[in-house]
């Protein structure tokens, strides 16, 4: 896969050197390519950015200069013919939610360019011309406001490339993510342990030294439970009951959860203590 990142904050992108995405880069499956924005200004000052029409706080970023980035990476991925098109992800809070169901999409492109921008984002126009062109993914990462789409770009790329066959080392790996799509039921991943099996006075869970693999995966999936009502509740009450087993609904039921109307599940007791 081939990942674009034009930004005015090159060395903002530098994790992309480290750990699972710099490993990916080093093996060859990943060719990564940060740019500057200001290469593609022309005045003394490299500027980016201008007042909004129609006033208000703020800058808006100019569109000549991501008009020239763009228009020379795109061309730069060869002939321009139909699979030689990137995807451009604009990173905004203004975005659809970024979800594992968008990374696994991501995951499965050839090519990738990110424009992230500060201020108070791109003027419009550039959105408009590239999307008549491109498939354009608008993305927000989550409710809060940042001071750029760097840090957003970082956690995309991590999100996908750890989706990209032989990155992660083992295929089983995703298969049971939190929000994997297709998952029997969206839960939250519930508590793990390692050596020494005694810490500070602190134990294991009996059931992991049990050897009964049986019992340790219907001990995981009620973990998966407490935690996913606890902290996810949204995530339960999306689910399609026929995905709760016999099982599941017992251990629903000691969490204070039923089934309503619907058949749908939700809080039917006051919440248990993790
Ligand atoms: Cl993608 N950009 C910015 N600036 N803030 C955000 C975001 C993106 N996603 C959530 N907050």
């Amino acid at each position: 896969m081939r990942l674009d990142v034009v930004t005015i904050f090159p060395e903002y992108l530098e994790p992309l050197n480290v750990s699972l995405v710099g490993k990916a880069r080093a093996r060859g499956q990943l060719d990564v390519r940060v740019h500057d924005l200001r290469e593609w200004t022309h005045d003394k000052h490299n500027t980016v950015d201008d007042t909004p029409y129609g006033g208000g706080p703020g800058m808006v970023m100019k569109p000549e200069p991501w008009g020239e980035a763009l228009d020379a990476i795109i061309e730069s991925g060869t002939s321009g013919t139909e699979d030689a098109r990137p995807t451009i992800v604009v990173p905004t809070p203004s975005g659809e939610p970024f979800t594992q169901e968008i990374a696994v999409e991501l995951a499965e492109k050839p090519w990738l360019v990110f424009t992230p921008a500060r201020y108070e984002g791109i003027d419009r126009r550039v959105i408009e011309e590239y999307g008549d062109h491109y498939d354009v993914r608008e993305l927000s990462i989550g409710d809060y406001v940042l001071a750029g789409g760097e840090a957003p770009v970082l956690v995309m790329v991590e999100a996908v490339a750890r989706l990209l066959p032989g990155v992660l080392g083992n295929a089983e790996s995703h298969r049971d993510d939190s929000f994997a799509p297709g998952a029997m039921a969206d839960l939250l991943e519930g508590p793990v342990y390692t050596k020494p099996p005694e810490w500070r006075g602190r134990g294991i869970p009996d059931v992991l030294l049990s050897g009964h693999h049986g019992k340790i995966a219907r001990w995981r999936r009620d973990e998966a439970f407490r935690r996913t009502t606890a902290n996810r509740p949204d995530l339960i009450e999306r689910t399609d009951p026929a995905a709760f087993d016999k099982k599941d609904r017992e251990m629903l039921s000691i969490l204070g959860w039923g089934p309503g109307e619907d058949g749908r599940f939700g809080r039917v007791a006051p919440d248990v203590e993790e």
